[in-house]
């Protein structure tokens, strides 16, 4: 697990991100589609975006990108206590709409690179590496799950 001071460093960066989280998450869901195309082709509702400035101009993919922090946040700050939040997550990623692994460790990869680029100064090496240590305590969860729910990921 994380110590209190790295649980410290997580909500504290996550309280920066929280008050302009929609600009947040449409970056992030942006940078997963263009990285790793394969991704986009799991969103039904985002097959129509084909090019960035479609993707730039959807109010979709802002509202998604909402979504997608907002219950990662959530979880966060259950500081690993997270069962109650993780379940359905994990139980619709596993068994509705199958993603992989794989792709939450992309997805992962990006929300520590987006903060960083949009919190320079308040995402130093300790902080950075406190999330990435949290994100991935989300992940291992998040696959001890899906096999629970009969899914490899
Ligand atoms: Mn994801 C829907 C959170 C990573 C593909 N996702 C949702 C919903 C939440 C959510 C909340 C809406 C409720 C639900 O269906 O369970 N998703 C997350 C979080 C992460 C995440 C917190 C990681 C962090 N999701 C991913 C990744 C992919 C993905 C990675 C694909 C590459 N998610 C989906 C799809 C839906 C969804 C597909 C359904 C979207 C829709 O049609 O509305």
């Amino acid at each position: 697990g994380l110590s209190d001071d790295e649980w410290n460093h997580v909500l504290g960066i996550w309280a920066k991100v929280e008050p302009d989280l929609s600009a947040h998450g449409q970056e992030v869901i942006i940078r997963l589609f263009q990285l790793h195309p394969e991704t986009q082709e799991r969103f039904a509702k985002f097959k129509n975006l084909t090019t960035i400035d479609a993707l730039k101009s959807s109010e979709e993919v802002k509202k998604h990108g909402t979504t997608v922090l907002t219950a990662l946040g959530r979880i966060l700050k259950q500081k690993n206590n997270h069962e109650q939040e993780l379940k359905p997550l994990a139980e619709s990623h596993a068994t509705k709409h199958k993603i992989p692994v794989k792709y939450l460790e992309f997805i992962c990869e990006i929300i520590v690179k987006v903060i960083a680029e949009k919190h320079p100064s308040d995402f130093g090496a300790d902080s950075q590496a406190a999330m990435k240590k949290a994100l991935e305590l989300f992940r291992n969860d998040m696959a001890s799950k899906y096999k629970e729910f009969g899914f490899q990921g």
